[in-house]
């Protein structure tokens, strides 16, 4: 094997969970299928301008028709796990009324062949598709958004919650409230800060009050939030560049973590929004406190905060992916760390890791040396938090496929598999290799570590 081996042996326990991660709007294609109802996705991609090279999830990975081939494939990489999400509008269109139940079958028989093949179903509510009618009286910014999320996660939960691991309510708050919200560049494609931080917190809101609904209805998965986490380190030591790191930090990072582990939001950051700060009502800082069982950590890169406005990653010294985001596995450490150090965190997962690459197709053959080492040194991160004391539970790769990078559209590839979109075929990139070799080495030594010394194998 051509590639490093991290050093599991020692530091990953044998119950660590590995996995690979998918969302549903950028796999699943069959956009109307069997009464799915829009999403604001598939509303936002008809925007002129919206995804750059102007496509749109119609098809995507077309999923939806190949799941049991693609499940096939993940179980060959030799995972303990599939991250994927529901879609909202396909189980219950429009987001309230009747549900679908071609939809929610469609899913019941996913989690069913996940477990056929020895793996555990990690369920996400929300991973961005929104029902469009819901939008229509304001998406997240409207307080009754909260109570169909609710019933929601409820219905999911009442169908397959007794097969699932765990069931997350939202993917990344930060990332539908400011990039949806406030700087439009994702669903709904909305520019007000006032609105973001409103549906900022009826998201956190909307997540406590489904904990609180699914434990009372005895759920047996267990239960937690993904955020979207980087440190966010001063360009400088200036005292402008630290003061404006302060600040950024406090609106990734503490807006979030605060009110899940310290019932309040940042003051500092109340302050700086002025006007723009959400309006709460009594029990709502109690409802989002709510214990949860998890946590996931999204992370990719690094922050780097300036008083001059947006930092140039191209200034770092530090290799970029296709993103132009910086390869820095050290800030998954310092992150981790901070985590298990400032809040009094669960059991923590690496939710979705991994970087957009220029991949070589060749001779039948993926090679993207740059996704493998990449992975490599993230999971080597990882592993030195677990050293530092941070109780890991997981780590999972994004992403399985190549797959709609939202704004991005096909052009920017996540998968550890390449997938030609003109005939669908999927390939196992050299990255999707070597991480199968890794768990499939793992799973022999923790087979021969079973064999009871006194007996003897024929
Ligand atoms: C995450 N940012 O999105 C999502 O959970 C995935 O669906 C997505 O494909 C993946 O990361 C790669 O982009 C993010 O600007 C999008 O900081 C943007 C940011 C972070 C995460």
């Amino acid at each position: 094997n051509k590639f490093p081996q991290p050093t599991l042996g020692s530091t990953f326990p044998e119950k660590f969970v590995w996995g690979v991660a998918t969302s549903a709007f950028q796999i699943e294609g069959a956009a109307f299928a069997d009464g799915k109802g829009p999403s604001i996705w598939d509303d936002f991609c008809k925007q002129p301008g919206a995804i750059a090279d102007g496509s749109d999830g119609l098809l995507a990975c077309e999923h939806y028709q190949r799941w049991q081939d693609d499940l096939d494939l993940v179980a060959s990489l030799g995972v303990d796990a599939y991250r994927f999400s529901v879609s909202w509008p396909r189980v219950r269109p429009g987001g309230a009324g009747a549900w679908n139940e071609k939809g929610l079958d469609f899913y019941e028989r996913l989690v069913d062949g996940l477990l056929a093949r020895g793996i555990k179903p990690y369920l996400t509510l929300n991973h961005w598709d929104l029902p469009s009618e819901l939008q229509a009286t304001g998406g997240w910014t409207d307080r009754n958004t909260v109570h169909r999320f609710v019933e929601y996660a409820q219905g999911i939960d009442r169908r397959m919650g007794d097969r699932l691991a765990t069931i997350t309510t939202h993917n990344e708050p930060w990332v539908m409230s400011v990039l949806g919200y406030e700087q439009g560049i994702f669903a709904p494609g909305i520019k007000s800060r006032a609105a973001a931080m409103q549906a900022s917190h009826h998201l956190m809101l909307s997540h406590g009050l489904a904990l609180q609904a699914l434990r009372a209805q005895g759920s047996k998965a267990r239960l937690g939030i993904v955020l979207n986490l980087s440190p966010v380190q001063a360009a400088t030591d200036s005292d402008a560049d630290q003061a404006q790191a302060h600040l950024e930090d406090g609106k990734l990072l503490r807006w979030y973590m605060d009110p899940l582990f310290k019932g309040h939001y940042p003051e500092d950051v109340i302050g700086h929004l002025g006007a723009d700060a959400p309006v709460l009502h009594t029990g709502d800082l109690a409802a989002i406190a709510t214990p949860m069982d998890f946590m996931g950590v999204n992370y990719y890169s690094r922050s780097v905060a300036s008083a001059n406005g947006p930092w140039d990653t191209r200034q770092s010294g530090h290799p970029l992916t296709e993103m132009g985001w910086e390869v820095y596995p050290e800030g998954l450490t310092e992150l981790l760390v901070r985590m298990h150090t400032d809040y009094p965190v669960p059991p923590l997962y690496v939710t979705e890791n991994g970087g957009a690459f220029k991949d070589l197709v060749q001779d039948g053959q993926v090679h993207d040396a740059d996704r493998t080492d990449y992975i490599a040194r993230h999971i080597e991160a990882v592993a030195q938090a677990m050293r530092q004391g941070v109780r890991m539970e997981g780590y999972m790769v994004w992403s399985l496929l190549d797959n709609f990078e939202w704004a991005s559209g096909y052009a920017k590839r996540f998968g550890i598999v390449h997938v030609d979109y003109a005939t669908q075929k999927r390939t196992l990139k050299d990255s999707a290799h070597w991480y199968s070799n890794m768990l499939h080495a793992r799973k022999g030594r923790a087979a021969a570590a079973s064999i009871p010394h006194n007996t003897t194998t024929p």
